[in-house]
């Protein structure tokens, strides 16, 4: 399983359907690449909302839009991406420091995110110049 050099990548989830419908498991160290240990949830956003502008030092993540869509904008310090997350059976990983935003909240959008930390808010780079001092420090 190799992150390509972005800092991220798409998961695709397996869909388990029968005649009663849908259901997709998501277990750490198989569909999810770490331990779990933290689970939130983005929902009722408000009309042109933008979330995120920050990094994380350490922290891994998959977010998965289980609900309407929103876009994700990735940064690594050389490459910005756009990604439209809209469909259930897809997972966002981002792992290491990579420069994140969010935007193109549909109404009835649900971001949820695992994370294999707890919270914990010295790990966020909230300054995008801090952010590419702190990257070019790293090359
Ligand atoms: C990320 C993007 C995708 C907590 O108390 N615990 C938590 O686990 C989180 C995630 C947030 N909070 C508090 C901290 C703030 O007072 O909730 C408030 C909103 O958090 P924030 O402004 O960081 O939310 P976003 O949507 O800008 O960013 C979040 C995550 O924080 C971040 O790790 O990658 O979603």
């Amino acid at each position: 399983m190799s992150l390509d050099k972005t800092g991220w990548r798409i998961l695709d989830f397996k869909v388990i359907q029968d005649e009663r419908g849908k259901l997709i498991a998501l277990e750490g160290q198989k569909e999810i690449p770490f331990d779990v240990k933290r689970i939130y949830y983005i929902f009722d956003t408000s009309p042109n909302a933008e979330r995120g502008f920050h990094a994380h030092k350490k922290l891994q993540q998959v977010a998965v839009c289980i609900h309407g869509s929103c876009t994700f904008v990735l940064d690594n310090g050389k490459n910005r991406s756009e990604v439209i997350m809209n469909t259930k059976d897809r997972g966002l990983y981002i792992e290491g420091i990579i420069w994140r935003e969010m935007k193109d909240f549909s109404k009835d959008a649900v971001v949820i995110v695992f994370a294999d930390e707890v919270y914990d808010e010295s790990d966020y780079i909230k300054d995008y110049q801090s952010f590419i001092s702190y990257v070019s420090r790293r090359c």
